[in-house]
């Protein structure tokens, strides 16, 4: 993407607190995706939650990294990564990749902001920016995610239950939302007979801890085959020079690689003239 598209992205959400890009993928690869979950589903026995928050009549199947080839694109797509990194910075991480199929007669999840867990005073700089990738149509009737615009910088996060005015974030498939972790959002309800299916594809920043745990989560023997930036993103990398090390070496070198690491503290004693 043209790096002025990006930035006007980038700007977009930090003005509103979130962007809509479309045509990210075609139907088909949507239909790709669609297939997989189904499958997934079936294997893994996947069954909606017992909890408001994840839905009763949700289906959600999560560590999808751990599950497929195919997923693997997501968290580098070259249109929607680069906006992610204008948000948090180039060392932000995967914090956590999964379905999101909301079935008929679902309720309205409650507003929340998807850093509200974290014990910083707001409004603050973005430590987590999530997008969900539309592979059905989001409509108002189907359960297009509620966002309310500019509540990113509002210096709290919504109460439990809190209800305020909100509007649907209509998507054509194919599209991606991208939002600020502090915007106030929620899944909507679903009054047709189809399921509105996303894939939410969260990331924070490299300083803060990742939602789902990639290195626990994702096998050695899956993450080896990663290409580099998903190794980092994922968090086999080490940011800025310090934050993730392991006994002075990258993580990588613990996935049999040579990822030679200069720290912080190396680069800070040479001198100037070295
Ligand atoms: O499914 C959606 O539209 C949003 C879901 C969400 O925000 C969440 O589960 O944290």
């Amino acid at each position: 993407m043209d790096p002025s598209e990006t930035q006007a992205h980038v700007e977009r959400i930090a003005d509103v607190g979130y962007t809509v890009l479309e045509d990210v993928f075609s139907a088909s690869h949507a239909e790709t995706l669609l297939q997989d979950l189904a499958r997934l589903e079936r294997e893994l026995s996947i069954e909606p939650a017992e909890n408001a928050f994840e839905g009763h009549r949700t289906w959600r199947i999560y560590n999808l990294l751990a599950h497929g080839k195919l997923y693997e694109a997501i968290p580098v797509h070259e249109r929607v990564l680069p906006i992610v990194e204008g948000v948090l910075d180039s060392g932000c991480l995967v914090s956590s990749l999964s379905s999101i199929s909301i079935g008929p007669g679902e309720t309205a999840q409650m507003l929340h902001a998807d850093d509200q867990l974290l014990p910083l005073p707001k409004p603050h700089v973005p430590t987590v920016c999530n997008t969900m990738w539309a592979l059905t149509d989001f409509t108002a009737e189907n359960g297009a995610t509620r966002i309310v615009p500019k509540s990113h910088l509002a210096d709290r996060s919504p109460r439990p239950d809190e209800e305020v005015a909100w509007i649907p974030a209509t998507l054509r498939a194919g599209s991606v939302l991208v939002w600020h972790g502090s915007l106030w959002h929620g899944g909507g309800a679903n009054q047709t007979q189809e399921r509105r299916v996303g894939i939410a594809m969260n990331y924070c920043a490299g300083w803060v801890r990742q939602q789902e745990n990639q290195q626990l989560g994702i096998p050695r023997s899956v993450a080896r085959g990663f290409e580099p930036r998903l190794r980092q993103l994922v968090g086999y990398g080490v940011y800025r020079n310090l934050i993730g090390h392991v006994d002075k070496q990258s993580p990588e070198t613990l996935l049999g690689r040579d990822a030679p690491l200069e720290t912080i503290w190396d680069r800070a004693s040479k001198s100037p003239s070295s």
